[in-house]
This record gives C-alpha cells, structure tokens and sequence, in this order.
C-alpha cells in the first residue's frame, strides 16, 4: 500500500525548474571529516599517528559539476592516523585528503561559520582538521576528527556584471561584445545560468562580463528566477544595466513598465537583494535604440535619468528603493543593429576600469603610507627613539 502510494505520488511531483535540470551548479554541499587520531601505546610512552585533514584546493577551469562527477557520493574522508605499536612508537599519521574546487568557491558550514574563500589558483582551505594521537595528555586514546557538511558556494569573478529584466538584450551585447555565444531568443528567460565572455582589447587587455539571467520585479519575493544569480554580480567591479527603451511587460497579466521604471524596478531588486551592491560603480544602457520612436522617448525620458532619486519620488515606497545607484554613463544603444555604438560601449567600459584600478591602487598606496605613518607613531609612544 505504502509503495503504491508513493509510485502514485511520484509521478505528480513538480518537475525540477528547467535551469536545475540542465545541470548547472553555482553551490554543491559535501560531507568532510577529518581522519581519527590512532592510539598511543601507554607501556611504551607510544604516541599515535595524527589523523589526515580533508583540504580544499582551487583550480582555474573546472566546475562544481566536474567536483560533483568527480566523487557523487559527496564525501570526502581523511585516513586516520596509525596505532602506536611496539615496532613503531610514533604511530604513522594519516596523509591529508586534497579535492579540487573551482576558484572562486565560498567555504561555509551549516551553521553559518564561513572556513574560508578561494579566489586564486592552487590556494587551499583546511575544511576538517584530523584529530590528534593519543599521548599521555589524553589517555593515550586518539581523538575523532572534526567532521560536518560544508557548503561550496560558487561565485563567477567577472569583471563586469550585467543585471536587466528580461528581454533587454544582454545576451545579445553579450554576443556583440565579446567572443561568447550565449543563446538569444524574443522570449523572457532565455538565458537561464550565468555565462562569460571575455572582451579582447588590441593591446591584449581582456575583461570579463557575466551574462545573468533576467531579474523581474519582485525577484527578491522569489518570483521569476529569484534572487539566487545576483551573487554573482557581487564580486564584480561594475554594474552594466541594461534596458529596453519600450520598457517591459512579463505578460498581459503584470503591468507594463517604462523605461525609467525598469530602472526604478532593477535597482530596488539590487537594493533588496543587498544594499552595499548600490555603492558598485555602474554605467547604464538603454538599449534597442533601433526601435521606431525610440528616439523621441530617450529624449524625454534623459532629464529623469540623470537624475534619479527625483524621478523616482513619486512613486511608492513598495517599488522605490530608498537609494540608488549612480551611473558613471548613460548611453543609448542598438546592442543587435549598431556594431559601432557596441564598440563605443567596449571602449567606455574599459576606461572606466582602468581609472578604478588607478584609484584602487592609489587608495592602497595611501593607505600603506598611512599603515606606515600609524606604526612609526605607535613605536614612539612605546619607547622613545635612541639615537
Ligand atoms: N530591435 C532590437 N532588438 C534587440 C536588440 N537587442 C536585443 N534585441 C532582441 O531582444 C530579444 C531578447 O534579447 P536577449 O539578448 O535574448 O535578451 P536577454 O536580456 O538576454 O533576455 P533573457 O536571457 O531572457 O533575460 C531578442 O529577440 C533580440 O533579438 C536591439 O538592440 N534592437
Ligand atoms: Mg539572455
């Protein structure tokens, strides 16, 4: 009976979202556990072997699917370490259990301690320590290793993020812009994981831009694909929104938005999702300036765009957001028509980089002077200087 019902209800189950059932992984949950410690051998003052610790090590170009193929069961278990015994006194310890993870993983455990981040290549977390031999100090009894599920949270490191409703055309400048081929497609959610282009400069200067997939209003209610991508966009360096000039309708049944209230929409979303993102550098497309009377409604709609926090006043506080972002550019564009406004976009993009990365290395070289400047003053007021 049991089993009957159980076939029965399998079969109306909800079918996993297609963009789960495609595969795609930006977080993967294993077990770990530290090898156990052997024991000491009291007769002879024997001291048993240290169990092994399960470690982390990042590598460029492989993926948490390839991690998960790699070991399905999601364990991963240290050898412990030997008993100490009369022909060997110091019992032999466990070796350490290396697996490769995707740089750019988060290390957290369920209860919310983070262990660590991996962001560059061949750069290690110690997920569970193995537990000591035994020696006089415990009994001679060795002790377990630490053991706990921990979570592997996937954030791309990109550049440049791309965030926009439906149907803006990010794939599209995607594909304009760089060398990926990302799919394109009149209906919203085409795009249903993350992608990455490279954009490849003459002097050989490359910069990295993530295509997500599309936020709607009330992605932070869960709706649409949620809030889930937009971990993404928070280790990249500059926000690019990108709107539609028609503005966007869902479906007959949601209302249709303006141009300047996408903008309102996407950053209340980013607000929602984690205010800090609204203090990111950004620069803004209002794209599809091809369309007939697109013209007429940039030039209508520009005044308000450059200055938001009026434009948006009016509005209620459910879909205005208490801050907004401030756009470095705001640049019309025909991502699909006009390969020189997409060349013009390449170009303002990479400016705007370099001059971050000029004022980022300024700011670390004010800051070590001032670190310097801090430690000579804290030497003097400890001991007086001898000449
Ligand atoms: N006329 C015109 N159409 C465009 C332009 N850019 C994109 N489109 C069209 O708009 C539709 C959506 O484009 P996508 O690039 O797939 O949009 P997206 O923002 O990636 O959409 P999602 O992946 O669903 O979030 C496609 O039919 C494109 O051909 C443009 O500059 N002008
Ligand atoms: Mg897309």
């Amino acid at each position: 009976m049991v089993r009957l019902s159980t076939v029965i209800l399998d079969k109306f189950k909800k079918r996993p979202r297609r963009f789960l059932r495609e595969g795609f992984k930006d977080s993967l949950r294993v077990f770990v556990q530290g090898g156990a410690g052997g024991n000491g051998l009291p007769k002879f003052g024997g001291v048993g072997g240290k169990g092994g610790n399960v470690i982390a090590v990042a590598k460029e170009n492989i993926t948490l699917e390839q991690v998960y193929k790699a070991n399905a069961s999601k364990r991963y278990i240290a050898p412990s370490g030997r008993h100490a015994s009369h022909n060997f006194i110091l019992g032999t310890p466990g070796e350490d259990l290396k697996f490769e993870v995707p740089v750019g993983v988060t290390l957290i455990t369920d209860l919310g301690k983070k262990l660590g981040e991996l962001n560059e290549e061949n750069e290690e977390v110690v997920l569970a320590k193995g537990g000591t031999g035994g020696h006089p100090k415990n009994g001679f009894l060795g002790v377990k290793g630490e053991a706990h599920p921990v979570k592997l949270d996937l954030k791309l490191i990109a550049d440049i993020g791309l965030v926009g409703f439906p149907n803006a055309g990010k794939s599209t400048l995607l594909k304009a812009i760089s060398h990926a081929k990302p799919k394109i497609a009149a209906y919203p959610f085409t795009t249903v994981r993350p992608n990455i282009g490279i954009l490849s400069y003459k002097d050989l200067r490359q910069i990295s831009m993530a295509d997500l997939p599309g936020l709607i209003e009330g992605a932070h209610k869960n709706k649409g694909m949620g809030h889930q991508f937009l971990k993404h966009v928070e280790r990249t360096k500059l926000l690019l929104m990108i709107v539609d000039i028609n503005g966007f309708q869902l479906s007959p049944q949601y209302p249709h938005r303006s141009c300047l209230e996408t903008v309102m929409l996407l950053i209340k979303e980013l607000e929602m999702y984690n205010e800090e993102l609204l203090k990111k550098p950004s620069m803004l497309l209002i794209n599809k300036m091809d369309t007939e009377g697109s013209l007429a409604c940039f030039n209508e709609v520009k005044e308000k765009l450059k200055n938001l926090k009026d434009s948006f006043k009016d509005y209620p506080s459910e879909v205005r957001p208490e801050n907004t972002l401030k756009f470095c550019d705001i640049i019309p564009v025909s991502a699909k028509e006009r390969p020189e406004d997409v060349e013009y976009v390449k170009n303002r993009l990479r400016n705007i980089l370099d001059v971050l990365a000029d004022l980022e290395q300024q700011e670390k070289l004010k800051e070590n002077s001032e670190m310097y400047h801090n430690i000579k003053q804290k030497m003097k007021e400890r001991q007086p200087v001898r000449v």
